[in-house]
């Protein structure tokens, strides 16, 4: 396993970053495919428990948020999704979406994965904020079991 920096040992033996203190015991219900892909990962990466994988996923899925919110002015960017196209009313509520906001949708390519599942990618341009909202509402969408927001910008 990777040395990490900033960690120390807590009371209990489990290890936690700087500015982390006290630990909450939580039950999550989860999909048995979804948590042996996990437990498989967290496997072949050499962490010692699940728990220490799943507080690295939280991390990262806290730093991926914030560096979102972070980002404002005009931006290019993509969103990336996977969804199951026969989830009710779903590639309807996906249209409306992109109706929506179509002043920033400069354009789409739709790749049909397998029987179930659609990948699309989305190129935008606009306003940081509205394509964060953009990626939001995507996100909640059921059915929608994967999205990914990457932008930039022409001021580097
Ligand atoms: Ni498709």
């Amino acid at each position: 396993m990777e040395e990490k920096k900033n960690e120390h040992k807590h009371e209990g033996g489990y290890e936690l970053h700087e500015g982390e203190h006290g630990l909450t015991r939580i039950g999550v219900s989860l999909p048995a495919n979804l948590l042996e892909k996990f437990d498989s990962i967290i496997r072949s990466r050499g962490y010692s428990s699940r728990s220490e994988g799943i507080r690295d996923a939280i991390r990262a899925y806290i730093v991926e948020y914030e560096w979102m919110r972070g980002e404002s002015g005009d931006q290019i960017g993509t969103i990336t999704y996977i969804y199951d196209h026969s989830q009710r009313g779903l590639v309807s509520e996906l249209m409306d979406i992109q109706h929506h906001y179509l002043d920033m949708i400069k354009s789409s390519t739709h790749i049909h994965l397998d029987e179930e599942n659609c990948f699309e990618v989305i190129v935008l341009k606009g306003d940081a904020n509205r394509i964060r909202e953009l990626a939001e509402n995507i996100m909640r969408l059921r059915g929608v079991k994967h999205v990914k927001l990457t932008t930039t910008h022409g001021r580097i």
